[in-house]
């Protein structure tokens, strides 16, 4: 039996457990990456682990989140991040840099390796056939101290790509028509492969687009094989020594095969407010825009911008549109600026942001009320662009560059011939914006920096036999951590500080959550299925932590929040009977008994004492994580390990 791209990077790297589906492995990790929003908790984490220099081949610490300093409390993280960073022996991404999935692909990611980050878009990396994992800021942490980074092992989804493109349908419509096919649930549990001759015709930069979205299916990660496409890139990167060929065996076993004619893809729309609600973009021709944004780890490379240039090209934005473009890093910009493309962005009316997020996270940019607000991105939930009752449309971004001339959404094909792109052979190479780390002899000397929006974060208690706690909030299928902790300009300065961090968690729910949650001391949440899909943040663990949630019980969750909330020291547990999430009210007392057996045996049964009932809930996790659970979280049961 042949091996998958995935296996052949696993056997290559495994550490700990067996590559049998379904049960815990843990890696060996090449690469970190972090961001600031994620990064001031990973590395206060590191620091807790007492580790003076990281043990990985590469760490960065990206600057590309919270960049908007409307007070202290970001500049003040960049300044922490940038110290820390160079005691321990990370390299530095600094503030305007460029977004870190962008800048990594383009300066480190490399075929064959590993590489997790605080990010759950860090798949991006799966462009150039790296392994590469979203996770929580603690799990980065121990992999920055050598330690392993444990996943289930996934099944295989195999998706082949035949055909050949259309002009005006992208890279993006090939992941939007595979959120058509699977939903935001339909990849968990699963490495998706992207093989065929159709892939042939996509670029670096157009696979990274599809394994950044991967996310959005709940995949475990994507990958692409390395190819000579793969060569050339890492050419014009002046990288070219990093190429490895890399292809899954003739043989190799998928658990599933997906097939996508492209010559039959037409251009595609997420709908509000979930990235799989998608339709044609020709079934909502005609219909009002507000404002169109360009950018994202998504669609931000030179190749994206080189073609939306060359549309936008001696033509005016229509004057009920506002045009953001974002390029992802700052050889994207560059770039455009050297070869002109830059002017006719500008001239177009287009407004230029920063290379970061900004409006993908609500950083600035936030719609008008009640706007149509159509977004090269990959997320569109409800309130994350700063303004709830907007209505945020995913597409490409020739679909954006075709809407935001005519004022509505507007099929791309309409725009008549498409301009040829031909990329440059060497790409423009300055790593200057990355600063190196201290050497270990200069490292003694350094301070790290901290102001005072930076917080220790919450200790954990460990678990107790048996948990007695009422249910907080009940909330229905599909939640995000974006609903849970949510982002956006004004809440996001507070990401190192969990206390402040604490009166938003649930807001777009229950704003009353946080304060009942904090009065009932131990408290439960229910939640329905794909509980907590969406971005990495381990806030959306830390956070309820720290206002007394013990456990969570709900229909399924997602893999990187299931995995921060065992580091948190919070219990996951499962319905067995999905429809005993009906027999459970808010306020209703919950008695859970024997917690270590039931862990053992994988099963616990948790009693309602308003209606007497015991519901069987699953919570199947390795011995490892049992541990980690009983202790109370990751960092008290590394703290027991070291002190034996
Ligand atoms: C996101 O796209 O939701 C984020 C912001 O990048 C998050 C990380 C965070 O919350 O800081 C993610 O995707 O993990
Ligand atoms: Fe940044 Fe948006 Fe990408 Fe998250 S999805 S890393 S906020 S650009």
């Amino acid at each position: 039996m042949g091996n998958t791209i995935a296996e052949k990077i696993i056997a290559a790297h495994l550490i700990d457990g067996k590559m049998e589906k379904g049960s815990e492995i843990g890696l060996r990790i090449d690469q970190t990456l972090t961001q600031d929003a994620t990064g001031t908790m990973a590395y206060l984490e590191f620091e807790s682990m007492g580790i003076e220099r990281v043990k990985t081949e590469l760490s960065v610490a990206y600057v590309d989140h919270n960049t908007l300093q409307t007070g202290f409390e970001n500049a003040d993280d960049h300044r922490y991040l940038q110290t820390v960073a160079a005691k321990h022996g990370i390299r530095f991404s600094r503030p305007g840099n460029g977004i870190c999935h962008q800048v990594h692909l383009e300066r480190f990611s490399a075929p064959g390796k590993t590489l997790i980050g605080s990010d759950s878009h860090t798949p991006t990396g799966g462009g150039i056939g790296m392994l590469s994992f979203g996770a929580g800021g603690m799990d980065v942490a121990v992999a920055m101290g050598g330690g392993a980074y444990y996943i289930t092992m996934p099944n295989m989804i195999r998706v082949n790509l035949i055909g050949k493109l259309q002009p005006f349908v992208t890279a993006k419509d090939i992941s939007l028509e595979l959120l058509r096919i699977l939903t935001v649930k339909g990849g968990v549990g699963s490495i998706i492969e992207w093989g065929g001759e159709g892939i042939k015709q996509l670029s670096v930069p157009e696979r990274a687009t599809i394994t950044n979205m991967g996310t959005e299916v709940g995949a475990t990660t994507s990958i692409f094989p390395s190819d000579d496409v793969t060569r050339a890139f890492l050419k014009a990167q002046g990288r070219e020594a990093e190429y490895v060929p890399l292809a899954a065996d003739p043989n190799a076993v998928y658990d599933r095969t997906i097939e996508i004619d492209l010559s039959s893809l037409r251009p595609l729309i997420a709908a509000p407010h979930s990235p799989d609600h998608i339709c044609s973009v020709e079934s909502l021709q005609g219909q009002k825009v507000d404002q169109v944004c360009i950018g994202s780890c998504t669609n931000s490379s030179l190749y994206d911008l080189l073609k939306v240039a060359a549309l936008l090209k001696g033509k005016t934005v229509a004057p009920n549109v506002s045009l953001s473009v974002s390029p992802g890093s700052r050889q994207v910009l560059t770039m455009l600026a050297e070869c002109g493309a830059l002017t006719d962005i500008l001239a177009s009316g287009a407004r230029v942001l920063e290379c970061a997020c900004g409006p993908c996270i609500g950083m600035g940019f936030s719609p008008n009320s009640g706007g149509v607000s159509l977004r090269t991105f990959n997320r569109n939930f409800l309130g994350r662009s700063g303004t709830k009752d907007a209505k945020v449309y995913l597409v490409s971004p020739e679909t954006a560059v075709a809407s935001a001339l005519t004022g509505v959404i507007t099929d791309p094909i309409s725009l008549g011939e498409m301009p040829e792109i031909v990329l440059p052979e060497q790409f423009r190479v300055d790593d200057s914006a990355i600063l190196l780390p201290l050497s270990a002899e200069e490292t003694k000397m350094a301070d790290v920096l901290r102001g005072p929006n930076i917080k220790p974060f919450p200790v954990a208690e460990a678990m107790p036999t048996e948990l007695n706690a009422s249910v907080s909030l009940k909330v229905g299928d599909d939640i995000t951590t974006d609903h849970i902790m949510p982002a956006g300009a004004k809440i996001l300065p507070y990401r190192s500080n969990i206390p402040k961090l604490s009166e938003y968690c649930f807001g777009v729910c229950d704003t009353e959550f946080p304060a009942r949650a904090k009065s009932m001391g131990n408290s439960i949440l229910i939640g329905g299925s794909n509980y907590g899909q969406g971005s990495s943040r381990e806030h959306a663990a830390l956070v309820p932590m720290y206002l007394g949630v013990r456990a969570v019980i709900a229909k399924s969750f997602a893999r990187i929040h299931a995995a921060n909330l065992i580091n948190a020291g919070i219990l996951p547990l499962t319905f067995e009977d999905p429809s005993d999430y009906d027999s459970i009210e808010l306020q209703d007392a919950l008695q859970i008994c024997d917690i270590a057996e039931g862990l053992k045996q994988g099963r616990l049964f948790v009693r309602n004492l308003r209606t007497g009932k015991d519901i069987s809930c699953s919570c199947v996790f390795s011995e490892r994580q049992q541990h980690i659970l009983l202790s109370g979280g990751l960092l008290n049961n590394t703290k027991e390990v070291r002190h034996g």
